[in-house]
């Protein structure tokens, strides 16, 4: 059992029953020309994220620990997409839409590529998610509780979108949370940091949140 310091009180795991989960680093979100831009965002600020959640991944592949990635993707004829999210708003591409990377937020597609730095490696699992939460209509909850999972460290984007719901979903489910702070991000600084503040509030009533520092600290080998 390793326990590290975390926000709002100590985060005990066991590795084994662990796994690391890496939310949307596609480019879809991250780089120019893709859905997180077509919706009105600079986008610049994700990238910074990535070398951190890098050196969280190299130690927890060389602890042998559980890898779990996800990807905010539809299927081509958008059968999965309800009008109600692909209709909102105003943007000037929509999901489906072919921008400079393919359709956007379509499966397939070179956007919905998660970045070179953070691909996944054969064994790990890769869940292509609808909605903005990674239980919703994916299976994951029988597939992490047939590998005996009880904890998730949460990494990725957007903190108070896909990372969020993901948590929240999870933490109904019955998992332990922990998310890292300097491991996710939004393209709102204020959002990361009242999400961050909400989900630990009143005694972890979402999860715990700690630093990369703290989690690579405590996993030394
Ligand atoms: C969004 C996500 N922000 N991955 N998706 O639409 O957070």
């Amino acid at each position: 059992m390793i326990e590290i310091p975390a926000t709002p009180f100590a985060f005990r795991f066991d590795p084994r029953h662990t796994a690391l989960v890496v939310i949307d680093m596609q480019r879809d979100f991250i780089e120019r020309g893709g859905f997180g831009e077509a919706l009105g965002n600079d986008v610049t600020r994700l990238a910074a994220i990535v070398p951190t959640v890098r050196r969280l991944l190299d130690r927890w592949r060389a602890l042998g620990g559980m890898v779990l990635h996800t990807r905010e993707a539809h299927r081509p004829d958008l059968a999965d997409c309800p009008p109600a999210k692909r209709l909102r708003g105003n943007p000037p591409l929509r999901i489906g839409d072919v921008g400079p990377m393919g359709r956007l937020l379509v499966a397939g597609e070179p956007g919905n590529q998660i970045l070179p730095e953070l691909a996944p490696l054969d064994g790990e699992l890769v869940v292509d998610k609808p909605g903005k939460g990674m239980f919703y209509a994916t299976g994951l909850h029988q597939q992490l509780q047939e590998k005996g999972i009880t904890h998730l460290i949460f990494t990725g984007v957007t903190t108070e979108v896909c990372v969020q719901t993901s948590m929240r979903e999870a933490n109904d489910r019955g998992y332990d949370c922990l998310v890292i702070e300097d491991a996710t991000e939004s393209y709102f600084p204020e959002f990361k940091a009242a999400t961050l503040a909400m989900m630990t509030a009143q005694g972890a009533i979402v999860g715990w949140s700690a630093t990369s520092g703290q989690l690579l600290q405590a996993t030394q080998p």
